[in-house]
């Protein structure tokens, strides 16, 4: 008989985001919105990929604290729990054996082309993704002390996503590479040993794939960024909004319009389409001939509009604290069971001897 349960019939949905810093609008309009749209049509995990976090030092008190927050904010954001499955990485075990079979199918040059590898392992000193205790190696640069998480980062994603048979990985536009990868790694394990595992295609959305810093508009908000005032937290209260906002770097034209070459302003306007729902260049004719003060508050009412009743749920679940513990300790169960699943397949398929009943 068939063990399929009727959820899993539907296509599989799989993303996360790691539990460092506070989570920003960057988040929600780039992943966190897209995930709750695709509810209704999808067999849909989402998890808190803690064992990502800790490839920069975490303070251990904080990571407990925030892993918990981060699975309440997704749950207030609307994922719904009785229609979504909610867990935390670490809880199955699965994710860390898969990651070992996974690496050695992949080769260094591949991992150390990655650009997030790049950029985090060459700051790796000031960003605290150095190993402590260790000293410098001599002649080295920075990115040599990186620590090894780092560089496997990227086949832990691809096992997050393989172990399910994952279709469709909504994230936004930064994660593209680490997805190609794991495309790269179900075609070759497939090509290897046989048909084991779906070749994910990545859900990127067209607009609100890459918002950009408030204060520095040509790089991404990003939710552990040091400054505060680069990002919107979906926790920050309304006044912080609305001066985070007002300070946002512009230019010094006056006529609102959408222009690459005024990022500062694209990046206000784009953030504006995507809470509102409505296309970029609606935003724009409705601001003709007004000033910049004016579209700015207007933004920061909007987005305090849609944060608010987003922060009320927030605080009622994490006054139950029970319930958001058998929320993740359902979805955890519900994870090893289908995990273990494709990963006793691909050991089978390896050549390990399965242990005896
Ligand atoms: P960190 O700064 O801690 O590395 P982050 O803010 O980049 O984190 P991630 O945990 O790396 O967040 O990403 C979580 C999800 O949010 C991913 O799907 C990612 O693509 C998306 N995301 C992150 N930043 C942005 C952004 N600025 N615009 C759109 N989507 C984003
Ligand atoms: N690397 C991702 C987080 C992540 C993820 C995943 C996203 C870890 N595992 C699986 C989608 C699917 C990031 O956003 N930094």
């Amino acid at each position: 008989m068939s063990q399929v349960q009727p959820a899993e019939r539907k296509p599989v949905i799989l993303s996360g985001i790691q539990p460092s810093g506070e989570l920003c609008l960057g988040n929600y309009l780039g992943a966190l919105r897209r995930w709750v749209e695709l509810q209704d049509d999808y067999d849909c995990i989402f998890m808190v990929v803690d064992l990502h976090a800790i490839t920069v030092r975490q303070v251990p008190a904080e990571l407990r604290k925030r892993c918990l927050s981060f699975a309440a904010q997704y749950i207030a954001c609307g994922i719904d729990p009785k229609r979504s499955t909610i867990a935390i990485q670490s809880h199955v075990p699965q994710h860390a054996e898969l990651t070992w079979v996974l690496s050695s199918l992949t080769s260094m040059g591949e991992l150390g082309r990655m650009t997030q590898f790049k950029e985090k392992s060459r700051k790796a000193v000031s960003t605290d993704a150095a190993v402590p205790d260790v000293p410098a190696v001599e002649g080295g640069g920075a990115s040599q002390q990186a620590n090894a998480a780092l560089f496997m980062y990227p086949v832990l994603m691809a096992a997050d996503i393989l172990l399910y048979q994952t279709v469709g990985v909504p994230v936004g536009d930064d994660q593209k590479q680490h997805l190609e990868l794991a495309r790269d790694l179900a075609q070759r394990f497939n090509h290897h040993y046989s048909e084991t595992f779906v070749v994910p295609e990545p859900f990127i959305p067209q607009v609100g794939a890459r918002i950009m810093s408030l204060q520095d508009p040509t790089k991404k908000m990003s939710k552990s960024d040091d400054n505060a005032n680069n990002s919107i937290a979906l926790l920050d209260p309304p006044d912080a909004i609305r001066r985070k906002i007002r300070r946002a770097v512009t230019d010094s034209e006056t006529e609102i319009a959408y222009h690459p070459a005024r990022p500062g302003l694209a990046n206000l306007l784009t953030m504006y389409a995507v809470l509102e729902g409505k296309p970029v260049e609606q935003v724009v004719q409705a601001y003709s001939g007004r000033s910049y003060s004016d579209f700015k508050s207007d933004l920061a009412e909007l987005a305090i509009s849609v944060l608010e009743p987003i922060q009320q749920r927030y605080r009622e679940l994490m006054q139950d604290r029970s319930h958001l513990d058998q929320v993740l300790a359902d979805g955890a169960r519900e994870c090893r069971r289908r995990a273990q699943r494709t990963l006793s397949k691909v050991y089978r398929k390896l050549g390990l001897v399965e242990p005896a009943r």
